[in-house]
């Protein structure tokens, strides 16, 4: 393949996670022939539910999976914080355009423009290791040549690995278990608020803090934080641990004990560089970070959609066209790795306060290679700020 001036330049990809599927499509988009390697035996997504802002919705449209990611979506009347059960935060958000979701969905609407465009995806197919000049090598132990190859292994990336990039690892003290359970409208009440997102924190007599995220009508997604190894980071969870501080959510922490989950404490990892040689990495191979902001899938997407620009127009110079996009389009996400990082070691999104624009600079970027047309189906207004809470 590589080298016919006639044929299509051609990109090895290894993961199908959120940052491979959009570097296929957004390669495919622009004419280039892609094979995706999953290391799974099933295509699908781990980790419960997503919250995503305007950047990567943008980024969905730009592949051709924003409608489909709408149908089964959900936008919450409020953002709401709470600190011992009492709100000290309630905050709108019909400023900026965001949705929660199942991974599950918004992975099979990502995966749909990838079959629309016939992009070949094979799964049980590991890369072991990669090369500077473009060679990949599976487990099965077969080597493949390519103009591209893209890294998008995720946190425990071999390409990375295998390539000796500088990896810098920071490790929080708390981490998330993260489920799928049923909204438990009946049971919880009639009131209203049961629609919001609600950041439950408590700090006594143990730091918990259970996520509250309505999926869609009928899943919700909880993230139960606890710093690592304490009573709250086991699972199954002991039901007897989160009822005490959170009897209000008894019908939801009883699905609970029952849901799968796997508690994974949040981490930073930073790389000496994204590319070397025919070789770039994108998403959390690149650039792990804590959720705090919810800005790691959609940096990994934006990132991924600005590689699949940089190359447009086949292999001439592609080395460079892959050094000038990190230098482009990396400070972004090393940004808003810091500010995330800073966000969870001072556990600070319990006080509610962090919707401002410095920390809202990545949600409202506009990614390279998407449109800045607005998004349809979302009101907007500039002012920003917090409402004060009621009492
Ligand atoms: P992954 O999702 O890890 O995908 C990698 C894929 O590659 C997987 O399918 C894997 O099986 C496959 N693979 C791995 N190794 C190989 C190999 N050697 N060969 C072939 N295939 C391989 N982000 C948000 O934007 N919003 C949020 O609300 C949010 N919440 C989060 C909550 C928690 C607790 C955590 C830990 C993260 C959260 N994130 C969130 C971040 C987000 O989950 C990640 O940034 C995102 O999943 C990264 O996507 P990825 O495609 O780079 O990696
Ligand atoms: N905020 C959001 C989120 O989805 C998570 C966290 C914070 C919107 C995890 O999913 O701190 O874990 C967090």
């Amino acid at each position: 393949m590589a080298g016919k001036a006639t044929s299509k330049p051609h990109a090895e990809i290894a993961g199908a996670g959120y940052a491979g599927l959009t570097a296929a499509v957004g390669l495919a988009q622009r004419g280039w022939s892609v094979r995706l390697h999953e290391k799974r035996d099933t295509l699908g997504s781990f980790g419960a539910g997503i919250v995503l802002w305007e950047n990567a919705l943008r980024v969905l449209r730009a592949i051709g999976a924003f409608e489909e990611v709408a149908k089964k979506s959900f936008t919450a009347p409020f953002y709401e914080t709470r600190m011992h059960n009492k709100t000290v935060a309630l905050e709108p958000f019909d400023h900026d355009p965001w949705a929660t979701m199942t991974r599950q969905h918004l992975y099979d609407a990502m995966l749909a423009p990838a079959r629309r465009l016939d992009i070949e995806i094979l799964h049980s197919s590991e890369v072991v290791s990669a090369d500077p000049d473009g060679t990949v090598t599976l487990g099965s132990g077969r080597t493949i040549k390519a103009d591209l190859v893209v890294g998008a292994d995720g946190v425990g990336s071999n390409v990375r690995d295998s390539m000796g990039f500088a990896v810098e690892r920071n490790k929080a003290r708390d981490g998330l278990i993260r489920m799928i359970v049923p909204r438990c409208r009946r049971e919880l009440g009639p009131e209203a608020f049961w629609d919001n997102v609600i950041d439950f924190w408590n700090f006594e007599p143990r730091v918990q803090r259970i996520l509250y995220v309505p999926a869609n009508d009928n899943d919700l997604y909880i993230g139960l934080m606890a710093p690592y190894r304490s009573d709250g980071s086991i699972v199954p969870i002991k039901l007897e641990v989160w009822l005490d501080m959170f009897p209000f959510l008894e019908p939801v922490l009883r699905e609970a004990t029952n849901a799968p989950g796997r508690y994974d404490r949040y981490e930073t990892t930073v790389l000496n560089a994204w590319t070397k040689g025919r070789v770039a990495l994108v998403g959390d191979a690149a650039h792990a970070m804590t959720p705090s902001l919810a800005e790691g899938a959609a940096c990994a997407m934006m990132n991924a959609l600005s590689l699949a620009v940089y190359v447009e127009g086949g292999t001439d110079k592609l080395e460079e066209r892959l050094q000038e996009w990190e230098r482009n389009e990396r400070p972004l996400t090393d940004r808003t790795q810091r500010r995330s990082a800073k966000l969870t070691a001072e556990r600070a999104l319990s006080k509610g306060e962090w919707v401002n624009d410095e920390l809202m600079e990545t949600m409202r970027h506009i990614p390279t290679g998407a449109s800045a047309d607005p998004l349809p189906g979302f009101p907007r207004r500039n002012a920003t700020g917090t409402q004060a809470a009621k009492s």
